[in-house]
């Protein structure tokens, strides 16, 4: 991956205490790479699927996981509501890309140090795809996590840690913006309530649809 680039001042906004919004942080080159990655990690060992839900439904998203497997509401190395293989390593290119994320974010030089992201989640919009209110809680940390959007631009609900309700703040998230969510806003509740067909730049590898990438740190071993 190439170095990220990031003109401060270009657009980065706190929306709440460790909730940061960065636009445009990933280079073109990045998106494409990251397309790459994740059209590879779709197709298996656990290919990219519409995640069953506890009461019989499904997701509209369609997720693959890499490092850990995640399903309603469990981490485990492998994928047993799919395939049951074991999932693809977490590689130490993203976790890289994570600490210059949190860098970048806080606008401070040690704000990666010790951060390890173990795990990320996938997440691919199409049609009408789109993502209720949720807290991400499963992981056992509570390190950031790191949140890559590319392709089609969408409307993010970022909410607040006591109610799945309003007060929220909707903001979009365009084709290589950042968006780190930290500190005391790590359990804020958020979802996607809309994605723009068609706004996406053909030019990421991605003909269409969203694809959104989370990086966490489990907290688990093993
Ligand atoms: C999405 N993102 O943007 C879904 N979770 O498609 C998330 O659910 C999310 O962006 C935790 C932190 C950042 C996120
Ligand atoms: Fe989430």
């Amino acid at each position: 991956m190439g170095t990220a680039v990031t003109a401060d001042g270009a657009g980065r906004r706190e929306l709440a205490p460790g909730a940061v919004h960065v636009p445009g942080w990933l280079t073109m080159a990045q998106q494409q790479e990251l397309v790459a990655a994740c059209r590879g990690w779709a197709r298996g060992p656990a290919p990219i699927r519409h995640t069953k839900l506890p009461r019989g439904g499904v997701m509209s998203v369609q997720t693959v996981c890499i490092g850990w497997h995640w399903q309603p509401y469990a981490y485990t190395r492998t994928a047993d509501d799919v395939n049951g293989a074991r999932v693809a390593p977490f590689p130490h290119w993203m976790v890289e890309l994570g600490r210059r994320a949190l860098v970048d974010a806080y606008q401070d030089e040690t704000a990666g140090d010790g951060y390890t992201p173990d795990t990320a989640l996938i997440n691919f919009y199409d049609g009408q795809a789109k993502l209720g209110m949720h807290q991400d809680k499963e992981e056992r940390s509570g390190a950031p996590v790191v949140s890559l959007s590319i392709g089609d631009t969408c409307v993010f609900r970022f909410g607040n840690t006591e109610t799945r309700s309003k007060p929220y703040t909707d903001v979009e998230l365009v084709s290589g913006d950042l968006f780190v969510f930290g500190g005391a806003s790590r359990f804020a509740y958020h979802g996607v309530p809309k994605v723009y067909p068609g706004t996406g730049d053909p030019a990421t590898g991605l003909a269409g649809g969203r694809l959104n990438i989370t990086m966490r740190a489990t907290g688990l071993n093993g």
